[in-house]
């Protein structure tokens, strides 16, 4: 049901505009506000709070799809459910819930997560956004960037460095609210894929930060954003599949109809063969996701699954999206068909919530440990 729910929304919905608003970056309000009323933005997320009370393995199935389409709309949807919707609920108080997880998880509002900066993407301990304590507040100062989201966002959650003499161990994560004094957005990134996403600097000027805004205990932001980058890297590994899966089925579709030396290019064994290694590398691909999915829905440790599942996922989604291309020939190179679009898409997959050179840090030292 989840499966067909987000095709239908995809197909009538995302498919229709999805060239022109890559083409122009323009943000998909209308879409993401529909994705929402399909309870799409806080799949997760407990009833109780406006969540749609799902698995994760319902979430992977519906990034998938999702992302078959649009990946500017999934990535909104991923870091939305994964980093902010299940960051808060899970290590936020029962009021942060209330007041920041309710909206959020309805898509009343959208969320943003706030950790990279100019000189921290990888060596994310690296935070030079300051939170100095005040007493009953802590004053916020610094810049992120490439933050999804950034200029629609209402919520950010941002990590933020409160003693450095403590290393990571000094590292707060917040709640931040867009409308406070001294929150600024820089302009939208004008990108190689997921052109429609909304993706901006926020700068933060001596804003203020009340105490009861800090997510856990002193000095558990930085174990919070790799706990809840955990969690995201399903989203992105999703998407990545996702991907990878719509250019492979455009490409069987293409297949069928393209003739060339009298006879439909599928009837070609090199054409044959291609679509072979995809549709192998991209049923791996579903099932890491689904490994790591189950484990997190068992409330297992899934931190090296999500690895597992990202690294796999997104570069199966390059190698298939570039053969994509290859099989539409001239046609592939074209935005018409839409399989140049994905390409382009697909390579953030190995950037964003970690690198493919992160997940092998994770990975290799899991297996040496
Ligand atoms: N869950 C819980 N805790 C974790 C963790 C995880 N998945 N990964 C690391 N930690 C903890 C470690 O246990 C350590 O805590 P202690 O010192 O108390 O034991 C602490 O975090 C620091 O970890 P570590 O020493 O491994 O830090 P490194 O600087 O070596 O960095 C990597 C580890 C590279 C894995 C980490 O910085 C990372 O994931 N970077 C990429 C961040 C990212 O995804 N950026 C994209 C931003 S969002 S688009």
């Amino acid at each position: 049901m989840i499966r067909k729910a987000a095709r239908d929304f995809a197909t009538n919905e995302l498919l229709p505009g999805v060239i022109e608003r890559d083409e122009k970056m323009k943000y998909p309000a209308e879409q993401v506000k529909k994705l929402a009323d399909l309870g799409f933005l806080g799949m997760m997320a407990d009833p109780r709070y406006g969540g749609g009370g799902m698995d994760t393995i319902s979430y992977v199935i519906a990034m998938e799809e999702i992302s078959k389409v649009d990946s500017s709309v999934s990535v909104i949807m991923s870091v939305n459910n994964s980093l902010v919707c299940w960051g808060l609920e899970t290590y936020g108080t029962e009021e942060q819930k209330q007041k920041y997880l309710a909206p959020l998880a309805k898509g009343e509002k959208i969320g943003a997560f706030c950790l990279s900066e100019p000189e921290a993407g990888s060596d994310a301990t690296s935070q030079r956004t300051t939170a100095v304590d005040k007493g009953d507040h802590y004053l916020l100062n610094g810049t992120k960037n490439w933050i999804t989201s950034g200029g629609t966002a209402k919520v950010y959650l941002v990590m933020a460095q409160s003693s450095v003499e403590l290393g990571h161990r000094g590292i707060n994560a917040f709640i931040v609210e867009r409308d406070w004094a001294g929150v600024s957005v820089g302009a939208k990134e004008n990108k190689l894929g997921i052109r429609a996403s909304d993706t901006h600097s926020v700068m933060f000027q001596d804003v203020k930060v009340p105490k009861q805004n800090r997510i856990g205990e002193e000095g558990f932001g930085f174990k919070f954003a790799m706990k809840t980058l955990s969690g995201g890297r399903i989203g992105i590994a999703s998407q990545a599949l996702g991907i990878a899966a719509g250019a492979y089925e455009l490409s069987v579709e293409y297949s069928k109809q393209r003739k060339a030396f009298g006879k439909q290019i599928s009837e070609h064994q090199a054409i044959q063969f291609k679509l072979a290694d995809m549709a192998t590398e991209i049923e791996a691909a579903r099932l890491l996701c689904f490994k790591a999915a189950w484990l997190k829905d068992q409330h297992k440790d899934y931190s090296l699954a999500s690895s597992l599942a990202k690294v796999f996922a997104s570069e199966v989604a390059m190698r298939v999206s570039v053969e994509a291309v290859q099989l539409h020939g001239g046609y592939g190179y074209v935005k018409e068909y839409h399989v140049e679009r994905l390409m382009r898409d697909a390579k953030i997959t190995q950037i964003y919530e970690g690198t493919s050179e992160v997940q092998r840090i994770v990975i290799s030292r899991s297996v040496l440990s």
